[in-house]
């Protein structure tokens, strides 16, 4: 049986990276929906991110997007982290709202709007050479609409040769994650679709380059935590987007759509030394809180993961290996089938409160104050946000 000691210790280790963007207001094409108190600039996605930190005490690093947190000075503004006890994390680049950008970023078919998409990502470097930010995130909505649109092999070409130029400008304890998506806002071909095209890149860069797995991005019915394992086998998972999703990219709390698809991404990340702090993965939540009230949102988002995280730990590896060695299918079955019936919470509980935290982070972060302080206190300027 685990170790219940070293369950609470990797408990306790894991880090939950949060996105400046789940700050902001968001939405769908249809409308996006303000809310009062909403941070006005990535100063004040800061504070509210710190309390996500202070109440759960597994989430000190912060993901930013550029441009939407560009600002004059990033020492400053990661000087404005570590006063809250928070550091910056992955540093997102953007190319996938400007006009130039129609027919595609890196993979444009002219040279100059790929300049352009790869000095940004360049950019980006620069800006986690201030922050000292390791991860870059690099995700593209190139692609085309309709057959014939555009050439599929010589797109893979220019994304190879713009990724090439990146790669030798990080520095030694940088990395690049290239994020896959199935389609949208492309509707016939996507230039990352999928893990093997995103793997394929990266492995020919060199391993400074891995591959992040967005739980939102496949198509229904994808065996996510296969993808998972695989990539961990080979080194070259770099990090999860984790949020969840019913349709499409829906980028709904993570755990919230399908908690039991979770412990099956966490057992393969926990089996194959994924929590451990030398392999590298990156767990962030890339997600947005349309209707509900966000900083409690991710609260929750991250005690979803721990939840999940939690019920992988539990799993008994050594009845699991015998059952599998024996071809007992139903042991092994029921080996994670056990674990994952599991109530975690007391257990759960129990970790914050022997780190001096209360047990319900949510409940504490409702009875702080901040957020009738952040709605008296925020009046006036532009909220952040997507902006539609
Ligand atoms: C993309 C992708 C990126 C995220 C943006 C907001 O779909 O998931 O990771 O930065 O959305
Ligand atoms: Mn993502």
């Amino acid at each position: 049986m685990p170790d219940i000691a070293a369950v609470k210790a990797a408990l306790t280790a894991q880090r939950i990276e949060t996105p400046s963007w789940g700050y902001g207001n968001s939405g769908t094409r249809f409308k996006v929906f303000a809310q009062a108190g909403v941070p006005r600039d990535p100063y004040e996605k800061l504070d509210d991110a710190a309390k996500v930190h202070e109440f759960t005490g597994v989430a000190p690093m912060v993901a930013l997007h550029i441009p939407w947190d560009r600002v004059d000075d990033y020492t400053a503004l990661g000087a404005h982290a570590n006063e809250r006890g928070l550091e910056l994390g992955a540093i997102n680049s953007n190319v996938f709202q400007d006009d130039d950008y129609k027919l595609g970023s890196v993979c444009h078919p002219d040279p100059r709007v790929r300049r352009k998409a790869t000095d940004h990502l360049l950019e980006c470097v620069d800006i986690m050479d201030a922050t000292g930010s390791s991860d870059l995130k690099l995700w593209f909505s190139d692609g085309t609409n309709y057959p014939g649109q555009d050439d599929i092999v010589g797109r893979q070409e220019r994304l190879a040769e713009a990724l090439a130029e990146v790669y030798e400008r990080l520095g030694d304890d940088q990395r690049m994650l290239l994020e896959y998506k199935l389609f949208e806002p492309a509707f016939y071909t996507t230039d990352v679709p999928d893990w093997g095209t995103a793997y394929a890149h990266c492995l020919k860069l060199g391993p400074k380059a891995q591959v992040v797995v967005d739980t939102g991005h496949h198509a229904p019915g994808t065996n996510i935590e296969f993808i998972v394992a695989f990539l961990l086998s080979q080194g070259k998972l770099g990090g999860f987007d984790f949020n969840s999703r019913f349709y499409a990219d829906d980028d709904l709390m993570v755990g919230a759509a399908d908690p039991f698809q979770l412990f099956r991404i966490l057992h393969e990340v926990a089996k194959n030394r994924g929590l451990e702090a030398e392999t590298g993965v990156a767990f962030m939540l890339d997600q947005c809180h349309n209707i509900e009230a966000k900083i409690p949102a991710v609260i929750r988002s991250v005690m979803n993961v721990q939840e999940a995280t939690a019920k992988a730990l539990l799993v008994d590896l050594d009845a699991l290996g015998e059952a599998q060695r024996s071809g007992d299918v139903l042991a092994a079955n029921a080996a994670l089938m056990d674990a994952y019936n599991t109530d975690v919470r007391p257990l759960l509980r129990e970790v914050r409160e022997e780190r001096g935290l209360a047990p319900d982070p949510v409940a504490a972060y409702q009875a702080s104050g901040w957020q009738e302080h952040i709605v008296a206190d925020r009046v006036g300027g532009t909220q952040a946000g997507w902006g539609a």
